[in-house]
């Protein structure tokens, strides 16, 4: 069943079980089978890259020409006798022989555009010479390998990345050993594993990649040269946090997918249901449109479980009276978009919910106004929850700021892009998109009256901030109580 890449593209093989036994069976034998075998593989794998070069596939990933300029931008920015260096993510086990899907690291992503694992890339500002070859750009990837290829898709190899992308010096990974890099020629290195400091949590979070950090130290070993370690976390935020018109139309393509997904739920949602089924209803909308993933697990919870931040077991049974809180998004080509809708089960917020939904509400578009150029991240953040706290104390919820504080416990926002979390400038400037997310949450046996305890509300859109108004990504999906209850009524597919 992992074959469907390959064997979906192909018209030879209709039976992948028959195929595959007819291989195996005839893989071992002699010379005359060996060559028929390597031959029948070329034409599956050529059939393959026929079919992904045509119309059949998706076209609308970001350009050569963006990778190649993101990693000019990089190179621009090391110093002249600094090397830096990228490694692909590695496949990851989830049990026994059976993998994750694939996931690039996406620093590798955004600066070659090569979805494999497998591949390190070196950057420098001055040509060095590498291979025999003087250029301030080199890959290493992996090799085309027609078994592996028959299981798990087309490899790229050297000439279909050469093809692919920009890039002149791409080579295959086995060339790269101790004495290939131009130590001599190099004072520092730049990675992303360097910092113990403030950037430490960044490494435990890519874990696998240790791996790969710990070879890269024992061919600088070889060298027995003293360099200087620094981190390209600061140039990558850079870099990343203002997004290209490229990304924009990634971002807003996952925004609006999932859009569809949160205002069908809001239609098809009703007493009886699972937090489950309302996520399937959700991710059915997402792979429905094309998203290769979730943006990141999809969080469904009902009631109290509504303030569990990130809630993912979805679940419980929603009963009537009951708010279903949604933190679901789309995963499209890459870009994430990162959306939160409150929803009433039988479609009409009850007094006490509708109460709380008007605090957040406001407070979402006091954050939504700050979002301008100029203006400072944290700013996004002061101007929600002075709205929330103001709320709380008027209802009686809290006394002060500081007991607020326990009913919205995280921030307002966050940089969105090639990761939901991602990195991006402390002051706003025209390109920066980010979330805007207040949020209150209840859980019973608060300090409160009881007739607010299980309330949970968070609303999230994904704002683009320009030189002019900010610009709602997600503003697809309806907001306020009126047009909530009115989009409940509306008819699903579901339903
Ligand atoms: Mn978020």
């Amino acid at each position: 069943m992992r074959c469907i890449k390959l064997m979906g593209a192909s018209v030879i093989i209709s039976n992948e079980i028959d195929t595959f036994i007819f291989l195996i069976q005839l893989k071992p034998k002699n010379m005359k089978n060996k060559l028929l075998f390597s031959w029948i593989l070329s034409m599956v794998i050529g059939m393959d890259a026929f079919a992904q070069s045509s119309s059949l596939y998706p076209n609308d990933y970001l350009s050569p020409e963006f990778h190649a300029s993101r990693r000019a931008a990089f190179k621009e920015k090391i110093s002249d006798k600094g090397m830096a260096v990228f490694f692909a993510s590695q496949v990851r086990v989830r049990n026994n022989d059976i993998t994750y899907q694939y996931a690039q690291n996406k620093n590798f992503y955004y600066l070659t555009g090569l979805d494999e694992p497998n591949a390190v890339l070196f950057l420098f500002k001055k040509p060095v010479t590498i291979l025999g070859k003087t250029d301030t750009e080199f890959i290493f990837i992996q090799n085309r390998d027609p078994f592996k290829e028959l299981w798990t898709g087309k490899i790229l190899g050297v000439e279909g990345f050469k093809q692919k992308s920009h890039m002149e010096q791409v080579f295959t990974y086995d060339k790269l050993m101790a004495s290939t890099l131009p130590i001599a020629q190099v004072d520092s290195v730049y990675s992303l594993y360097r910092n113990e400091g403030i950037f430490g949590k960044y490494e435990r979070r890519e874990e696998p990649l240790t791996r790969m950090a710990n070879m890269l130290d024992s061919l600088i070993i070889a060298h027995n040269k003293p360099l200087a370690q620094r981190s390209t976390m600061q140039i990558l935020s850079k870099l990343r946090g203002i997004k290209h018109p490229e990304e924009i139309a990634l971002i807003k393509k996952a925004a609006e997918i999932s859009v569809m997904g949160h205002n069908d739920v809001m239609r098809s949602i009703k007493p009886g249901m699972k937090e489950y089924q309302a996520q399937a209803i959700m991710e059915y909308h997402f792979k429905n449109q094309g998203s290769e993933y979730t943006g990141y697990p999809s969080i469904n919870g009902a009631a109290g479980n509504a303030c569990v931040l990130h809630y993912i077991t979805n679940l419980k049974e929603i009963k009537a009276g009951e708010l279903l809180l949604s933190d679901c998004a789309a995963e499209y080509h890459g870009y994430s978009a990162d959306v939160t809708r409150t929803v009433p089960a039988n479609g009409k917020f009850s007094e006490a919910q509708k109460q709380i939904y008007e605090i957040v509400l406001q407070a979402q578009d006091a954050g939504i106004a700050a979002c301008k150029a100029g203006l400072p991240f944290s700013g996004v953040d002061a101007a929600s929850r002075k709205v929330v706290n103001e709320g709380l104390i008027k209802l009686g919820i809290a006394a002060n700021d500081k007991e607020a504080r326990k009913y919205f416990p995280h921030g307002t926002s966050h940089h969105l892009g090639l990761d939901v979390h991602d990195m991006g400038p402390r002051t706003l400037e025209a390109g920066v998109v980010l979330t805007v997310e207040p949020g209150i949450y209840i859980p019973a046996g608060s300090n409160c009256d009881q007739k607010w305890w299980d309330i949970g509300v968070r609303i999230e859109d994904d704002i683009l901030v320009t030189q002019d108004a900010p610009i709602n990504l997600s503003a697809g999906s309806p907001r306020t109580v009126a047009e909530i209850e009115k989009m409940a009524k509306g008819k699903s597919i579901f339903k």
